[in-house]
């Protein structure tokens, strides 16, 4: 059998998170820009010190030219930025592009800004405050008919453990093991794409067996962080990081609020702590876009953008990629 093919995308840097669209007739790449800050490492993901964004183009993912565009924002023109700035993606409304961005404000807590720019390729304008009610990261759009959905959230670092009904709590705490798994945030974006149209809702995952929501303790299957939302065959795939047991899962429903019920691993470990990715569809195939730690020899926090083709059975099941942790991917 032909092992499977996996390409480095940007050989000479370290770029994470990536978020892919297309855009007319070309993939914009979004990711995160990692670099040796020298911010020691900790649960809190400090060494995940990012100060500014790139964009890349392509015509052919795995074997073309792979463009940098170069910086699109960067955190000294953000006027109430704090430190931090993790993953971000983009969305096109009536020939404008919209940056959503998270960082931590001059408290440290995560808010979302929104950049806004005429091309994709930037350079994009932030707005002067973070969005009204905004909270955690890893920020993701799905472009559903007319509307645009933003899903978002993430624990330890990512800080959603702060929050519950969308009100900061005065005792940060994730569930115990046997309640229900802190859920990501799904909310409908208002009309200007600037703001939440509606108070964020909970994303629920259901066991596929008992039908009830996921479990705090169930780590191998319950939500981490690194939201995506992709369509296939008129079915909603929300896919996502297990965070602590570092691998790619992800759920079906039947519209974009959901609920999912889970349906298996995208992507079993790769090198490094985090995992985090994107699926998109390009001139008929479908790629799983997504980082790991072999380039850095191992360090977490300088990470490599890659990409690989994704492939579904007849049933519409994702055939789950193994990642370079089990492998001897290159
Ligand atoms: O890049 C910083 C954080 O690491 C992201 O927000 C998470 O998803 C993880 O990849």
């Amino acid at each position: 059998m032909k092992d499977k093919e996996f390409r480095y995308l940007v050989p000479g840097d370290y770029m994470a998170d990536p978020s892919v669209h297309v855009f007319g007739d070309r993939l914009y790449i979004y990711p995160s820009h990692d670099w040796e800050s020298g911010v020691p490492e900790n649960d809190n993901g400090d060494h995940f010190n990012m100060k500014d964004y790139h964009v890349f183009s392509t015509d052919d993912v795995m074997h073309g030219e792979v463009k940098d565009h170069g910086v699109i924002l960067s955190v000294e023109k953000i006027p109430w930025a704090g430190r931090q700035l993790w993953d971000c993606d983009v969305a096109e409304k009536d020939g404008k592009y919209y940056l959503y961005f998270p960082l931590k404000d001059k408290n440290d807590i995560f808010r979302m800004g929104v950049a806004v720019a005429n091309s994709p390729e930037g350079p994009f304008i932030p707005m002067p405050d973070p969005v009204r009610g905004s909270y955690s990261i890893d920020y993701a759009i799905l472009k559903d008919g007319d509307d645009y959905y933003l899903y978002f959230g993430g624990l330890w670092g990512g800080q959603l453990q702060r929050y519950r009904d969308n009100k900061a709590i005065e005792n940060p705490h994730l569930e115990d093991d046997d309640a229900p798994a802190l859920p990501p945030r799904v909310a409908r974006l208002s009309e200007d794409m600037l703001q939440f149209a509606e108070e964020p809702r909970p994303v629920i995952i259901l066991d596929p067996v008992t039908g009830e929501p996921l479990k705090a303790g169930d780590n191998q299957r319950r939500f981490f962080e690194a939201s995506w939302m992709h369509k296939y065959n008129g079915k909603y795939y929300f896919s996502y990081s297990t965070g602590d047991t570092h691998r790619i899962c992800y759920a079906v429903g039947d519209n974009p609020y959901g609920p999912f019920t889970y349906k298996g691993c995208i992507l079993t470990p790769v090198v490094g702590w985090t995992t985090h990715h994107s699926i998109v569809e390009y001139k008929g195939k479908w790629y799983l876009f997504h980082h790991d730690c072999v380039p850095s020899h191992g360090k977490t926090w300088l990470r490599s953008l890659k990409v690989c083709e994704l492939e579904y059975d007849k049933e519409g099941n994702i055939i789950t990629i193994e990642g370079s942790a089990s492998s001897n991917q290159a």
